[in-house]
């Protein structure tokens, strides 16, 4: 069976297609990405060797409705897992118009290879989403999928417009879609300008952490692999047209997180974790900087089975001791173009 996933040289696209190659022999995985600054052939390292006639690496853009329908029509795919997406908030503030045509357009030119490829045999369109798309909570309560849509940034707008597209197209052309809406992830392989490796990139540069507005603002995490079990799971049992939220139940506010990577790397740089604050800097706030986040996912417990697998201060630890080794990828993937971004956004 062939199966095309998008994004899938990104952060949990690239670990979703390890997952699925080495849990799900009789897939066939085709990886359609257009490795911008966020995608990574390096990420995908050694996979044609180890899986050689499962895996194929096509390089497109989602929004290319050409090359889309050529990859459709070649790989006759019987699912498609679409993570390719334009995917850090603050970046959809300094330029939307990427979030629009890649989240917007490239999701519309995917559902349409999709409803043209499937109109004689069955398909499945898994649309991964966001939390974000719900907008910000206050101190109490959850988003569950009955929760009204109201992002707040030009990234989650684009995402809420995708979702809304993806719904429509089940809902006039019956074509098999499933929705799932994830919390913020963490792990291997994620780009570092996201909170989580972005404070342990700057550590290991011995420049200060820098938190927007007092640091208050709460997410609620999940590891990549628990995200990406909820992944197969919808994909296996979800029920079409429906939306799963997916989450771990683990609120924390950023300065937490700050400070228990700071006791981290400084424990492993065998300094003593004291005088955390003095390596913090408060910044400008985010335009729109959402307060709150916090996913219910009863019905993907419920329906799926789906089950968090990672506690947090293990699968934390973990990651910090991945980019301590890993010093080299992250290099790497911090361009040119990657330091003139983090000098908007952060100053010089
Ligand atoms: P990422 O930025 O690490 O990776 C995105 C991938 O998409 C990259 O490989 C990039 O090259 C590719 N891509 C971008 N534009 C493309 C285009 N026009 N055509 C083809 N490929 C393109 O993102 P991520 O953090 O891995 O997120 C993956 C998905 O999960 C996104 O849809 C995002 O909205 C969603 N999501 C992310 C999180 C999170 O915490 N990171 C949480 C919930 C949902
Ligand atoms: O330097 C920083 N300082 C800071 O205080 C950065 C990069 C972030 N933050 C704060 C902003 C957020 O409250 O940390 C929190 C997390 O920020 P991000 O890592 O940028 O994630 P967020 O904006 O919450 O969005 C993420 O989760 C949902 C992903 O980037 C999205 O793709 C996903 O949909």
């Amino acid at each position: 069976m062939n199966i095309i996933v998008t994004g899938g040289a990104g952060f949990i696209g690239s670990n979703f297609v390890r997952m699925a190659l080495s849990q799900r022999p009789e897939w066939r995985v085709i990886v359609v990405d257009a490795l911008t600054y966020a995608g990574n052939l390096e990420n995908l390292d050694g996979l044609e060797k180890t899986y050689s006639g499962r895996y194929r690496f096509a390089k497109a853009d989602v929004a290319d409705s050409a090359a889309i329908e050529k990859l459709f029509e070649q790989e006759s795919p019987s699912i498609v897992v679409h993570f390719a997406a334009e995917s850090h908030v603050d970046r959809s503030v300094l330029g939307p118009m990427d979030f629009v045509r890649t989240n917007v357009l490239g999701t519309a030119t995917l559902l349409d290879a999709a409803r043209k490829s499937w109109r004689d045999k069955a398909g499945r369109f898994l649309q991964i989403s966001t939390d974000e798309v719900y907008g910000a909570l206050g101190d109490t309560g959850a988003f569950t999928e009955a929760t009204p849509l109201a992002p707040s940034s030009p990234y989650s707008a684009s995402k809420a417009s995708a979702d809304l597209l993806a719904l429509a197209y089940h809902k006039t052309f019956g074509l098999d879609v499933v929705i799932t809406r994830c919390c913020n992830n963490y792990g291997p392989y994620q780009f570092p300008e996201k909170l989580i490796p972005f404070m342990i990139s700057r550590f290991v540069d011995g420049e200060k952490l820098p938190v927007y507005g007092n640091g208050m603002n709460v997410r609620d995490w999940i590891h990549v692999e628990d995200h990406n079990r909820g992944v197969l799971l919808a994909i296996e049992k979800g029920r079409p047209g429906e939306v799963y939220n997916l989450g771990a139940r683990c609120e924390r506010n950023n300065i937490d997180i700050v400070r228990s990577l700071l006791k981290l790397l400084l424990t492993a740089k065998g300094k003593p974790a004291v005088d955390l604050d003095s390596h913090i800097t408060f910044v400008k706030d985010r335009p729109g900087h959402d307060w709150r986040y916090a996913i219910d996912p009863s019905k993907a417990e419920r329906e799926l089975g789906f089950r968090p697998e990672v506690r947090f201060e293990e699968g934390l630890a973990k990651t910090v001791q991945w980019y301590l080794e890993n010093e080299k990828w992250w290099r790497d993937v911090q361009s040119g173009a990657y330091r003139d971004y983090v000098s908007k956004v952060y100053g010089a």
